[in-house]
């Protein structure tokens, strides 16, 4: 086992992940920005180093200044937390050429995934349903007419470097094509510098259910069950929850089979998510794969009792995963509470929190590093905290979800707690039967 774990992120999975790591008897060391040195990662951390000012780039991206830090404290793991340099390739790689375990994809693994044309290509010849469309990478505008006119429109058009909907157009007619086509290359090209596109049939309406799986180093994988995202806003997801309404324990072995499968193939190891698109029928389809622990990990956490950050750290350092399955005992929900103000576009929000109260009692997990008198900065990501509420069934979690919404104090900023107290009363959440497209059609004026 590691003695000593570098966290290379902030906020709360940095606290997610030092907290684990105590239960471990596994030191830690916390890296932080000139903004950060009174978050609590800091303090609750064994020991904590400085690498740069504010700015992301100059600090939590600065792979030098990280590299430094573990160096000189002598750790001999980095876990990433999400986002930051997580599915980083060139990171993955630099911290195995210094012998220093991540804690994550391979520099291998993360490019293959990173290329969603690739991974896409990847999972079909690994027998997992994908969407009908281009195989690879289009040459021209005049081959992805002709595959757009032989499956039928509306299609869309996606940047293989792409994710999270950036470079991404939609075509309901044979018309729009060459103007979506140049605009996707465009918008691809500068926000990546890599204009690759592909093609494929529109799914409308569908659901967003992801597959959380586990690798070790000896080819096993296990899958936990899904994940339902459908509930999101410009591609940033406000709530998750699983067991998802529309999964019966046949489409879940399915699309847990599947997703182990897919993992199987490119011989993953650590945590990761093979999220899928699901059509009103029942039909899945490979979408793509993250190579990193979630935001939203949490959710599968209540329902299966299985710790995903420990067995993350436990494959890392070599130990096998059983190659068993997990299916939900519980059900649970999570709201993302921001630092937003949900009746002006989700404006950032951010500055001092005069007065904090988290609610409590049975069924409640908070994930959170803020605390009365914090000042969240400016310059990252808008989340401060994780309800993550489990019950026995569906309606329990969202009347618990509600009554702690209402519990939860913050004062001095405006967040998403409004939008999420509206959202446990909506007929059609509350239903269970929406899709992708339900907030698209949400009134955020009163709030
Ligand atoms: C799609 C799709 C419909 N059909 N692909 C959005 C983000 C990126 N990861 C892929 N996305 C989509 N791909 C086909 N062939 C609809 C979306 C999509 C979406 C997917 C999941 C959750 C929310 C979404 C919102 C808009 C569009």
């Amino acid at each position: 086992m590691f003695k000593k774990i570098l966290i290379a992120n902030r906020g709360e999975i940095a606290l997610r992940i030092i907290r684990t790591c105590r239960e471990m008897g596994v030191k830690t060391v916390a890296v932080y920005s000139t903004a950060d040195r009174d978050s609590l990662h800091v303090r609750f951390a064994d020991e904590a180093v400085c690498i740069g000012p504010p700015a992301s780039r100059l600090s939590y991206l600065n792979i030098q200044n990280i590299i430094s830090a573990a160096e000189v404290t002598g750790a001999d793991a980095i876990h990433p937390g999400y986002g930051f340099l997580s599915e980083n390739a060139e990171f993955s790689q630099i911290c195995a050429d210094y012998g220093i375990k991540f804690i994550g994809a391979t520099a291998a693994q993360i490019n293959s995934m990173g290329d969603k044309a690739t991974a896409k290509a990847t999972m079909r010849t690994a027998g997992v349903p994908v969407i009908p469309g281009s195989v690879g990478l289009l040459d021209s505008v005049a081959q992805g007419k002709e595959l757009a006119a032989e499956m039928g429109y509306p299609v869309i058009l996606k940047a293989t470097a792409g994710g999270g909907g950036r470079g991404m157009r939609i075509v309901t007619k044979e018309d729009e094509f060459e103007k979506a086509w140049n605009d996707a290359r465009q918008e691809s090209g500068a926000a990546f510098g890599n204009d690759g596109l592909y093609l494929e049939k529109f799914v409308e309406e569908p659901r967003h259910i992801e597959i959380q799986i586990i690798g070790d180093q000896f080819g096993n994988v296990s899958h936990l069950s899904e994940r339902d995202c459908s509930i999101q806003r410009r591609h940033q997801k406000l709530v998750e929850e699983t067991p998802s309404p529309i999964i019966t324990p046949e489409l879940r072995e399915k699309m847990g089979d599947a997703a182990v499968k897919g993992a199987r193939a490119i011989a993953y190891e650590g945590a990761g998510t093979v999220e899928f698109l699901v059509d009103k029928h029942g039909n899945f389809f490979f979408m793509e794969m993250n190579t990193r622990i979630q935001v939203e990990h949490p959710i599968t956490e209540e329902v299966t009792d299985f710790d995903l950050i420990k067995e993350q750290i436990k494959v890392a350092a070599g130990e096998p995963v059983s190659g068993k399955n997990y299916t939900p005992k519980l059900f649970a929900m999570e709201c993302r509470i921001n630092a937003e103000d949900p009746g002006n576009g989700f404006r950032p929000s951010p500055g001092k929190i005069t007065n904090l109260h988290f609610p409590g009692g049975h069924g409640i997990r908070i994930d959170s590093h803020v605390y009365s008198g914090y000042t969240i900065p400016p310059n990252y990501d808008s989340m401060i905290a994780k309800l993550i509420v489990s019950g026995q069934s569906r309606e329990e979690v969202i009347t618990r979800m509600k009554r702690a919404l209402q519990e939860f104090v913050i004062e001095g900023i405006k967040t998403t707690i409004p939008f999420h107290i509206k959202l446990m009363d909506d007929a059609g959440f509350r239903s269970g039967n929406f899709t992708t497209k339900f907030l698209e059609g949400f009134d955020f004026s009163d709030l």
